[in-house]
């Protein structure tokens, strides 16, 4: 018999900078559907990939000085780029689709073409709002604040000639869709949809622009390239081969079964997208799910903020499989999350060390120390055992259920409730007092078995969160392939009664939480730092000095006969120095922060010596010294201009 199929997609995402801990998160998500759907039978395809053009890889290649192909060939290929880091997070996508690839370009031209012949595309003229960033047209009375309303970034004028798509055309349909099917869920997003989108009146959506080129090239009509978001939704058809031969499988997997997307661009996954579709005339994907953002302290990860979280660094420091479990247990996919490192250590420490971690050493070790390693045959049940046992055994309907709705943080809390409940059965059963006597040893046997099968009913649904940890669990309770699937996965039993365990080393070791939250500032900081650009300058004075005024300023060469710190002060440094007139100059300058006072005896610097005298610190500067000042990894950097020693004191500088 055929497998039934299942078809899901990450977004696609923008190669303008490395991606952070939140595209992660929905990567992650993703996956863990797609091992699920696997673990249950099916055939699944998983698609992700990266969204390549568009205005916004324009600019940023031109910052870099690279062509886009170049920059987003780096984003996307390069070392630790968006391959490697899926490589690392263990990602098992069957596809991956990048926009740039030719079969996809050819065949966003047909469709653009074919909407165009069929009249849902037309030529007009587009005036409005842009937002660069987002990629995304917004009227007047769609911004907040003047801002635009997704980002709350600066939004540039725009007119220019433009094609339209007849969005307008298809409110109604979509409207029906999103209010009478559960097309999109959670179905707590509908609401803001229908109310903010599609009754104030949808209008014609523009799909071309002419003030840039890096885009897909309108084949009828040169000078306009397709809208990034047109070409992007396309995405999930022609990475199964519509209208083009290079990839296959649309009649296989469309329509998708869900797209999992981020809740800002909920909006173009469901209205655009099911709108574009019900053009070409294609079925619509039975689901578009809008999880929410992962945020660091009520804000959305920007790298124009500066609060991205590095997921390389989090892996690297306490493994992939406790990032994976930390993101799905720690936070509900439909609602925003707080992220902070100290969620991540406590959700290691208390689920995987803790409770996971013990329950599995506990028994493997207990199992060594009283049977060597190999249970006996002979069984003898008691009934504070069933609790457990029905516990267990109906943990797949129940984790089922959540799984199914995409609630990953419940059917992790289902799997989570069996194991405290097991680690509980262990005191209650208190196997080093059976272990005393003979006749304990069958009970004792019970005990571990009823122990071992509830470890292995657990592990084999935690494998689509945890795929590499739960091979080393199933290794240490003897678990063989036969007894690590879906239908093992519904009663007790599936190990063989004389079940043979291997202790290994703990699968998830407890973190030192101060010494590990320490180490993680360290390098996050030490990374922002590094992200700071090397060197940075002053801005050049836009306003012109008129000769003469120049000339005003009176500068002289002066060297340092004494120099000292300013008593109460941690800024100032008093200097006494010879200018040359035969009678001491005194200025003050705030560099103590720069300077040490000895360092600087002796040396010839340059002043400018007409400005008023000042008073600081009850002290009287008569003068500044000029320094050169610029930034480095964003830190403040000074020096004092020194020259020549041959120069003597009192020169004027012109
Ligand atoms: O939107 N928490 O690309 P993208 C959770 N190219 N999810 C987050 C997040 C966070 N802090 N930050 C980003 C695009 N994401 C388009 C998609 S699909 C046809 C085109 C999620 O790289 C975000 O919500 O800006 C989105 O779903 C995904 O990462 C890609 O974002």
């Amino acid at each position: 018999m055929e497998k039934k199929t299942f078809y899901i997609t990450t977004p696609i995402y923008y190669p303008s900078d490395k991606l952070h801990i939140g595209h992660t998160y929905c990567t992650v998500a993703t996956d863990t559907m797609a091992r699920y759907k696997r673990l249950t039978g099916y055939d699944v395809c998983f698609l992700t990939g990266t969204d390549e053009y568009g205005q916004k890889i324009e600019n940023k290649a031109k910052e870099a000085g690279v062509t886009p192909q170049q920059f987003v060939d780096n984003i996307v290929e390069g070392e630790k780029g968006i391959l490697d880091l899926w490589k690392l997070m263990n990602i098992s996508n069957d596809r991956f689709i990048r926009t740039t690839d030719d079969y996809h370009v050819e065949a966003v031209q047909k469709i653009f073409r074919k909407m165009y012949e069929k009249g849902d595309i037309y030529k007009g003229s587009y005036k409005g709002k842009y937002c660069t960033p987002c990629e995304s047209f917004w009227t007047e009375s769609q911004l907040v604040d003047g801002k635009c309303p997704d980002c709350g970034r600066e939004v540039v004028d725009a007119e220019e000639e433009a094609y339209f798509f007849r969005l307008s055309k298809y409110a109604e349909r979509v409207q029906r869709l999103l209010e009478d099917t559960d097309f999109l869920q959670p179905a707590s997003r509908v609401n803001e949809m229908v109310n903010n989108f599609i009754k104030p009146g949808l209008e014609d959506l523009c799909v071309s622009r002419t003030s840039f080129t890096w885009g897909v090239p309108v084949d009828f009509d040169p000078g306009h390239v397709v809208y990034v978001w047109v070409d992007a939704l396309f995405n999930y058809t022609t990475a199964l081969g519509l209208l083009n031969d290079k990839r296959d499988g649309y009649d296989k997997y469309w329509p998708a079964d869900v797209h999992f997307v981020g809740k800002e661009i909920v909006r173009f996954h469901s209205i655009i997208w099911p709108a574009m579709l019900m053009s070409m005339e294609m079925p619509l994907p039975k689901q578009v799910y809008g999880h929410g953002w992962l945020v660091m302290d009520g804000g959305k990860m920007s790298k124009s903020k500066g609060n991205v979280v590095d997921p390389y660094i989090l892996a690297e420091m306490f493994g992939v499989d406790a990032l994976r479990f930390f993101l799905l247990r720690t936070f509900p996919f439909g609602s925003d999350g707080n992220f902070s490192n100290e969620l991540l250590i406590s959700a290691i420490n208390t689920d995987l060390a803790n409770d996971l971690g013990n329950l599995v050493s506990r028994t493997t070790a207990m199992v060594e120390k009283y049977f060597g390693g190999t249970l006996p045959a002979e069984r003898e049940a008691a009934e504070l055992d069933n609790e457990l046992l029905g516990m267990v055994a109906s943990l797949r309907e129940r984790y089922e259920a959540q799984m199914e709705k995409y609630q990953f943080q419940n059917a992790l809390e289902e799997i989570f409730k069996c194991i405290q409940r097991a680690n509980k059965y262990i005191d209650e059963t208190a196997p080093w007092v059976l272990a005393k006597s003979e006749e304990g040893k069958t009970r004792l046997a019970t005990v571990m078995y009823n122990l071992l099968e509830t470890v292995r009913i657990c592990t084999i649904l935690l494998t689509p969160f945890m795929p590499e940890s739960c091979g080393k669990i199933f290794a240490q309770i003897g678990a063989e392939e036969a007894v690590q699937t879906w239908d093992s996965a519904a009663a007790f039993g599936g190990l063989s009664a004389t079940a043979t365990v291997h202790k290994g080393d703990a699968v998830f070791p407890r973190i030192d939480a101060e010494k590990a939250l320490a180490e993680l500032s360290a390098l996050q900081e030490a990374q922002k730092k590094a992200a700071l650009p090397a060197l940075e300058i002053e801005p050049y004075a836009e306003e012109k000095v008129d000769f003469e005024t120049f000339c005003k300023s009176d500068f002289r060469v002066v060297k340092v006969k004494a120099c000292e710190n300013v008593k109460k002060s941690d800024k100032l440094l008093k200097f006494t120095l010879d200018d040359g007139t035969g009678t001491d100059r005194q200025i003050l300058s705030g560099i103590a922060k720069y300077y040490k006072p000895e360092e600087l005896v002796g040396k010839t610097l340059v002043a400018i010596v007409n400005l008023p005298p000042r008073k600081m610190m009850g002290q009287e500067s008569c003068g500044m010294l000029i320094s050169a000042v610029h930034k480095e990894q964003g830190e403040e950097k000074l020096n004092l201009l020194m020259v020549d020693d041959k120069i003597p004191a009192g020169a004027k500088l012109c």
